[in-house]
């Protein structure tokens, strides 16, 4: 199991690679799975409303538009979102903040969750890009979810990666960015798109008629 935690007195996403620029005297590490997660102290652990919580985002192939067999423009993918509670208690005032590739626009009014609100994502004048969902207070060992359906707007001619985390924000400053549950670090959910490439247009495709046009 992947995660980052961070404490608000820390309020730094600490990666294995970026755990540099801490001061030794208050700040030490351990080592949870392959990641290392940084605290301040043993005081601001224990006082800081540190929660044990996994993000996890998948993306589904929900509609060839064009009936193309690949992924491609004007299709539609289904994304997941579930945020689960590891801990023995009730994880309060759990937001799930989503923005998304630019690749992609939210078809608004999709955004279904298992509880909560949506705060963004299903009135029509919502922004394209945002999922912004209130979930509340997630009970212990259980997990809240939000889906939502995207429509792929723009792509770039040969193979794009769409591209995207979830953000989840918990108690007193408490962040975690979503994984892919089926890849074996902690990443963005990806989805190969094809963009079409440029049909060639040859100079001579439009063959003057030089007689009796007139
Ligand atoms: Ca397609
Ligand atoms: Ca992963």
């Amino acid at each position: 199991m992947k995660k980052i935690i961070t404490t608000i007195s820390a309020m730094s996403l600490t990666l294995p690679s970026g755990a540099k620029n801490m001061d030794e005297d208050i700040a030490e590490f351990i080592t949870q799975d392959d990641m290392k997660v940084l605290y301040a102290s043993e005081e601001s652990f224990k006082g800081s409303g540190f929660i044990d919580l996994t993000v996890e985002k998948t993306v589904l192939w929900s509609r060839d538009s064009d009936n193309s067999g690949d992924v491609t423009l004007g299709d539609e993918l289904k994304y997941t979102v579930k945020v689960i509670n590891l801990d023995g208690f009730e994880a309060a005032n759990i937001q799930l903040f989503d923005l998304l590739d630019s690749k992609i626009n939210l078809n608004l009014g999709t955004v279904a969750v298992t509880q909560g609100i949506v705060t963004s994502g299903n009135d029509f004048s919502d922004p394209l890009n945002v999922v912004d969902v209130e979930f509340g207070n997630i009970a212990p060992n259980w997990f809240a979810q939000a889906e939502f359906d995207v429509t792929i707007t723009s792509l770039e001619p040969g193979v794009n990666v769409i591209n995207n985390s979830a953000e989840v924000y918990g108690p007193s400053g408490s962040f975690f960015i979503s994984d892919d549950p089926n890849t074996p670090s902690l990443d963005p959910t990806r989805i190969n798109a094809y963009g079409a490439i440029p049909d060639i247009i040859y100079a001579n495709g439009f063959e003057f008629q030089g007689s009796g046009a007139f």
